[in-house]
């Protein structure tokens, strides 16, 4: 059988194979061969629900392409102000609204010279990017705000990529934190747009998607994602990629959560990932979102060794590396080290942007 009428067969077997392959035959607006931004919502779940092998197979074929290398970037994270937020995040032991039941103590904002010690120290384990999370609904200008750039300004002297969540910015903050320095700015969809008002009524999937043009417009990274195991629906998790994959251009890092269902919450109760359909979905967002970093973020530690390499081989090319999440424990840090070794992965050095 002639090599074309191998590929044809896939094809006609397999409609994944299809997809992909039209995916890296086309140059998209955003300049980067293969991102196509026009994913429909039919192929992306049937992407989702493809034969396992056969989705693994095409979006490492996709992974080594476009990333060749095979480095993992280790990004560690810091809670810089915890507790006592306003909004109701159903899944977030961080939110006001579950406090007494989940007993979380609030922390105010910490001090600048004690985050750039915990970021040092980051860099010193191996981290390249440090990532500082505050449990705000907005930023507001002030002297927070100002520590806040201070700490970007001491992260990125530190010649660590600098990442902040501190929700939403206006176009001016997010314009600031372009001059202080900021490397990338997380904001997630979190789920589908249809879903989300199951899980927040405090602000609207419109209100984030301002707040990552705001931050597109300063010229910062996007950093996007989402969570599975609020209860959602495979076609939500469709939905959620689709918005990410049709964001012009793509976000830049993808984290994929998996629910730590934290007591208190309302999302206490849910059961646990099972570990291949967050397979899929990092092999789905690898697919969809070539260029961009898949990180394996949330959840993490409920995976076996052999789920997280099935992860790395789907696509996963960067985790949260630290003891800590933003208030739930992370996995060892030497483990981590060991499961890339033994993976044959490397780390990823930093950058120099
Ligand atoms: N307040 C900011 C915001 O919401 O954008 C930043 C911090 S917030 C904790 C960052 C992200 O962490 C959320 O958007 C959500 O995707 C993730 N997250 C929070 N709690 C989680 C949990 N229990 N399980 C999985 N992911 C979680
Ligand atoms: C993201 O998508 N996941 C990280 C980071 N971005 C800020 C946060 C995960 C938080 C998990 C729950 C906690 O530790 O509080
Ligand atoms: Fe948690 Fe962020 Fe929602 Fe606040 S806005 S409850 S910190 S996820």
């Amino acid at each position: 059988m002639a090599w074309s009428s191998v590929s044809e067969t896939l094809e006609t077997l397999n409609p994944i194979h299809g997809q992909a392959a039209r995916a890296e035959s086309r140059r998209e607006p955003n300049g980067a061969a293969g991102a196509r931004s026009d994913w429909q919502i039919f192929e992306i779940v049937g992407l989702l629900q493809a034969p396992l092998l056969e989705l693994l197979d095409e979006a490492r074929s996709v992974h080594r392409r476009y990333h060749a290398d095979g480095r993992v970037q280790l990004a560690s994270l810091l809670s810089i102000k915890t507790g006592a937020c306003p909004e109701d995040c159903k899944y977030c032991p961080q939110s006001a609204h579950y406090a007494k039941d989940t007993g979380l103590e609030r922390e105010s904002l910490l001090h600048v010279d004690d985050v750039l010690a915990k970021a040092r120290l980051a860099k010193e384990a191996g981290a390249t990017r440090f990532c500082m999370g505050a449990a705000w609904r907005s930023v507001k200008d002030g002297p927070a705000f100002d520590s806040v750039l201070a700490m970007v300004r001491g992260v990125r002297a530190l010649d660590m990529e600098a990442c902040v969540t501190l929700g939403m910015v206006t176009k001016d903050q997010a314009k600031r934190l372009a001059e202080a320095g900021l490397t990338a700015y997380n904001h997630n969809l979190d789920t589908s747009p249809e879903f989300y008002r199951e899980i927040i009524t405090t602000r609207t999937y419109e209100d984030r998607l301002e707040t990552l043009a705001h931050v597109r417009h300063a010229g910062l990274q996007v950093c996007c994602g989402g969570i599975i195991g609020m209860g959602e629906t495979i076609e939500d998790r469709a939905r959620l990629l689709q918005e990410l994959a049709t964001l012009d251009p793509h976000p830049e890092s993808v984290p994929i959560n998996a629910l730590v269902p934290v007591p208190g919450t309302p999302l206490e109760d849910q059961k646990p990932v099972e570990p291949l359909d967050l397979v899929r979905m990092v092999a789905t967002a690898r697919i969809l979102m070539p260029t961009s970093f898949v990180r394996l973020s949330a959840g993490r530690s409920a995976l076996s060794r052999e789920a997280q390499i099935l992860c790395f081989l789907a696509g996963a090319n960067s985790i949260f590396y630290g003891d800590k999440l933003l208030t739930t424990a992370n996995n060892d840090v030497d483990d981590d080290l060991a499961l890339i070794e033994e993976a044959g992965l490397r780390v990823k050095p930093a950058c120099a942007s």
